[in-house]
């Protein structure tokens, strides 16, 4: 009997998603073979080749699947997701079946190029797909389907209750022989993840913010009137056991990133987590952080246990433009309170997310940026982007209500290609803002906020950022470049004290 899934993963050789839905295959007695197209690469865009596509082919052919899932993530990787889909199509007479957030945000788009969408977690519909198309009986059925009827018109299933006990799930597969990434023109066979310095897991599915940019509170939408809670949380062991299992498979592992939306801050998990970890795995790890949940009882277990490295979320110093544009409804002093609970407790890396520069925001309000890093407590860093319109993201909607732009003109930024939307948002051009130099000379000063030997120079530049623009744009250059050269240091440190 054919048992056969291909899952196809985009740009992430460690897609959670997809292995957490191979490890729902497998026990559902399925054979999953997982493709990892192309690796995850923020610095330089790189498009899918023919070649690439063609590889993608040759695997598939030779797996003979029931279906082919694709696990459509992120909008940023669109057209290149889609060279693969059409491909599928193209040589293939099986179903395709797309999942993931931005095909559960969008299903309408997304049934224009695949025949099933997926919305929400995967785990336990995909297995009941499987088992349908397997032994051909219906699929229309099953929860969180949808598709297009027999008259084209557009069906969406009930997406059914929520999994509360997502122990339930288990863990990512770490290893096997079914999985190849493709990369520059070839297949490397088996698992990326284990020739990895880093592993990446998530402690807890679901975010309770709700910030108007961010995806995370339309996928909690989704299971809107679904009976149970939707932020939950993995036990201590379930976590610590999967740790074990990938210390005990990648050998050159180093480190660990926790992808949880905002690290638990809850007392007994937090108790129970930091001794257990200290003790069983042992490695510094990552998290992301939120304002509101850092304090220093909870931050100072983490930092005992081994955190490295906190990544948190300020996004603008208004606080106008926080609550009233981005939802964000943390006060000055919270946000200054919890720089100073990171530095007390002397987390090693400190990374501050700003957007600034944006429709949403005028100078006035990126002065007061400019005015809250001043206050933040040293060290720290800054990561500094533009407002990135997401796909069925609440700001999308906003922006057309208030006149910014039209659906249109969104659209084609948020459909735009790789390189349009990287140079957009992350691309060297990223913090130059064509409308104003005024805006331009600001948001440099915002970005040398993190250098503390400098303060006083920036702040005596920042009386006058017209007068001294030349002056800013010089020391913004040096100071970047030194901050590049700071970064690849700590990193090698890092792997070097780590490995000795
Ligand atoms: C962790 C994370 C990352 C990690 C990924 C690490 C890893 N090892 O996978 C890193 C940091 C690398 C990353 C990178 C990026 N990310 Co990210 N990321 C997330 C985050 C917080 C969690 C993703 C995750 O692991 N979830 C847990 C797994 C289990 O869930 P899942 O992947 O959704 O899969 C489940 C279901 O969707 C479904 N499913 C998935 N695929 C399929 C396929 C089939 C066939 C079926 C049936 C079901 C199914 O079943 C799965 C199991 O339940 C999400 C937010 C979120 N809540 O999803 C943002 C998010 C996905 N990221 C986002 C973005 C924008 C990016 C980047 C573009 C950022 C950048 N500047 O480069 C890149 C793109 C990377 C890529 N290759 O696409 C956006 C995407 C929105 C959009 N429309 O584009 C999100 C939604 C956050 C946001 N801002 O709103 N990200
Ligand atoms: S706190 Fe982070 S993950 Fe949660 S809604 Fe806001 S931006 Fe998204």
């Amino acid at each position: 009997m054919n048992n056969k899934v291909v899952l196809i993963g985009f740009y992430n050789e460690k897609a959670l998603g997809v292995r957490y839905l191979a490890n729902a295959l497998t026990s559902h007695g399925f054979e999953p073979i997982i493709i990892f197209f192309k690796r995850f690469n923020s610095e330089v865009p790189e498009i899918a080749t023919e070649k690439e596509v063609d590889l993608a082919r040759q695997i598939i052919e030779k797996s003979q699947p029931i279906f082919v899932g694709l696990s459509v993530m992120s909008s940023l990787y669109l057209t290149e997701s889609d060279k693969v889909n059409e491909m599928v199509r193209k040589n293939f007479n099986v179903p395709v079946v797309w999942g993931g957030v931005y095909a559960t945000l969008e299903p309408q788009r997304a049934l224009e190029k695949c025949d099933i969408v997926s919305r929400g977690e995967g785990e336990g519909p995909i297995a009941e797909l499987a088992i349908a198309l397997r032994d051909g009986t219906d699929w229309k059925h099953i929860r969180g389907m949808c598709y297009l009827d027999e008259n084209g018109n557009f069906v969406q299933n009930d997406i059914g209750p929520i999994q509360e006990d997502i122990d339930l799930y288990g863990y990512p597969i770490i290893g096997g022989d079914n999985m190849y990434l493709i990369t520059d023109d070839k297949i490397i066979p088996g698992d990326p993840q284990l020739r990895a310095f880093s592993y990446e897991l998530s402690a807890s599915r679901g975010c309770p913010f709700q910030c108007t940019y961010c995806s995370a509170v339309n996928l909690r939408r989704v299971y809107t009137g679904q009976p149970g809670r939707y932020v939950r949380f993995r036990s201590v062991d379930s976590v610590i056991e999967e740790l074990k299992d990938a210390k005990a498979k990648i050998p050159r592992l180093r480190l660990v990133h926790f992808w949880d939306e905002i690290f638990s801050n809850q007392d007994g998990w937090v108790d129970e987590f930091s001794w257990r970890y200290k003790e069983e795995i042992g490695l510094p790890f990552r998290i992301w952080g939120h304002p509101l949940m850092t304090n220093d009882d909870i931050i100072s277990k983490l930092v005992d246990a081994g955190l490295h490295q906190v990544v948190m979320g300020i996004q603008s110093g208004s606080p106008t433009v926080r609550a009233e544009n981005f939802h964000r409804y943390e006060k000055q002093e919270q946000i200054i309170e919890a720089s100073r609970v990171l530095s007390r407790q002397k987390v090693p890396e400190v990374y501050y997310d700003l957007m600034i520069c944006h429709p949403f925001e005028t100078l006035d309000q990126l002065k007061e940026t400019f005015d809250l890093c001043l206050e933040l407590e040293p060290p720290f860093h800054l990561n500094i982007h533009g407002l990135n319109f997401l796909p069925a993201t609440d700001i999308v909607q906003m922006a057309i209500d208030r006149g910014m732009y039209t659906q249109e003109e969104l659209d084609s930024m948020m459909y735009s290609s790789l390189q349009e939307q990287y140079d957009r948002h992350w691309g060297p051009h990223a913090s130059s803002f064509a409308d104003a130099s005024a805006k331009n000379s600001w948001s440099d000063l915002i970005f040398l906020t993190q250098f503390p030997a400098i303060r006083k120079e920036v702040i005596a530049l920042s009386r006058d950022p017209d007068g001294n623009t030349k002056k800013i744009t010089a020391l913004k250059k040096r100071m970047e470049k030194k901050k590049r050269l700071d970064y690849y240091i700590e990193r090698i440190k890092l792997v070097l004290k780590i490995g000795s």
